[in-house]
């Protein structure tokens, strides 16, 4: 579709305010990085320094696209999570149930992903990584990100709103629900062991209402930190819904279906009780086991150093879907 090249307003209004930082092809972005000539002020979140960019093939967003950094989720209220510490402190119960999964999670296989996008839409269609990372213009977005674990990070997502795809394959007027679903291959998942229940609903799936995922901060991540995602954190597409906890963020996507009712869920599935299907972020809501009203800051991997911090109602992000829930 021509329409979703055509410039945002607010990119237009940013590039006339500091036109050699915010539109930024990915070579320049890369560059600034690296220290030729962009100031802190402008790149001061994106990191570059770990170890992992080695594995990290930068060149593949270079190739596709120019990231724009969107100045309305430019920054928060708090630091930005180190790329290492979030790197290292993951769920993804396909690996392991414990946080430490990143050195097995690079088992996933990333060759010839396709992503099928089916059910109630005009234009039924699969994508490969190539296509959406040409058609679908890539833009970077710090958010909180908040875990029904009551801890949270914040992180510089790179890729797209989800409208956007949604304008390519045209929900039809029935469509009122979207179904992710993860990759899963039980030959190459360990699972997450022995303490779990015995039938788990995989593959991985998550769902949202469709006037949800139509909202500006609903989220397909195809990068972090500045480069395309690690393994670990859902290689090489994944949902990021800001506004609720973070197990409505299906990594891994491999499809994509618009339905009429609404479907059952991983989380939703195993335990109801602790894992409502609305999910919303809400301090004043606790889960069955815990209360919501704090969160822990993973800030470091020192967690004694870790600062709890009260919850925001939709993790801060009410003036954006506050009136979803009216
Ligand atoms: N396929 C899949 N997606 C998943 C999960 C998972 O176990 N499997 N865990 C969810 C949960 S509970 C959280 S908090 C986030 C963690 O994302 P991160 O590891 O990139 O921080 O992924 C979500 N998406
Ligand atoms: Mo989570």
């Amino acid at each position: 579709m021509t329409l979703i090249r055509v410039p945002k307003s607010w990119e237009i209004l940013d590039r006339e305010i500091t036109p050699e930082s915010v539109f930024l092809n990915r070579r320049r972005f890369m560059k600034g990085l690296l220290g030729a000539g962009l100031s802190a002020s402008i790149l001061p979140l994106a990191g570059c320094q770990s170890d992992r960019d080695s594995e990290i093939s930068y060149d593949y967003l270079q190739e596709y696209s120019n990231l724009v950094r969107n100045p309305r989720f430019a920054q928060v209220d708090r630091p930005l999570t180190p790329e290492d510490v979030a790197a290292k402190y993951n769920n993804f119960y396909e690996f392991g149930r414990g946080k430490e999964i990143w050195r097995v999670a690079q088992a996933l296989p990333l060759e010839d992903w396709k992503v099928e996008v089916s059910g109630l839409v005009k234009n039924p269609h699969t994508y490969d990584l190539d296509e959406i990372n040409r058609k679908f213009p890539i833009e970077e977005r710090v958010y909180r990100f908040r875990c029904v674990e009551a801890w949270s990070m914040v992180v510089p997502w790179v890729g797209f709103p989800m409208r956007l795809l949604m304008a390519d394959v045209e929900p039809t007027s029935q469509a009122k629900f979207v179904r992710f679903t993860s990759w899963f291959d039980k030959d190459v998942t360990s699972g997450p062991g022995w303490l779990a229940p015995p039938h788990l609903p995989w593959p991985y799936t998550e769902s949202l209402r469709i006037d949800e995922m139509a909202n500006d901060l609903a989220f397909f991540a195809t990068g972090i930190y500045g480069h395309t995602l690690p393994k670990q954190h859902g290689a090489p597409i994944r949902e990021v819904i800001p506004w609720k906890y973070g197990y409505k963020g299906a990594k891994s996507v491999v499809k994509i279906e618009f339905v009429d009712t609404q479907p059952a869920t991983f989380w939703n599935t195993v335990v109801k009780s602790e894992y409502d299907f609305e999910a919303n972020v809400n301090p004043d809501k606790p889960h069955p086991r815990w209360s919501q009203a704090r969160e822990k800051i993973i800030s470091s991997e020192d967690s004694l150093s870790w600062k709890r911090v009260p919850t925001l109602p939709y993790n801060g992000y009410g003036e954006y879907v506050a009136h979803l829930y009216t």
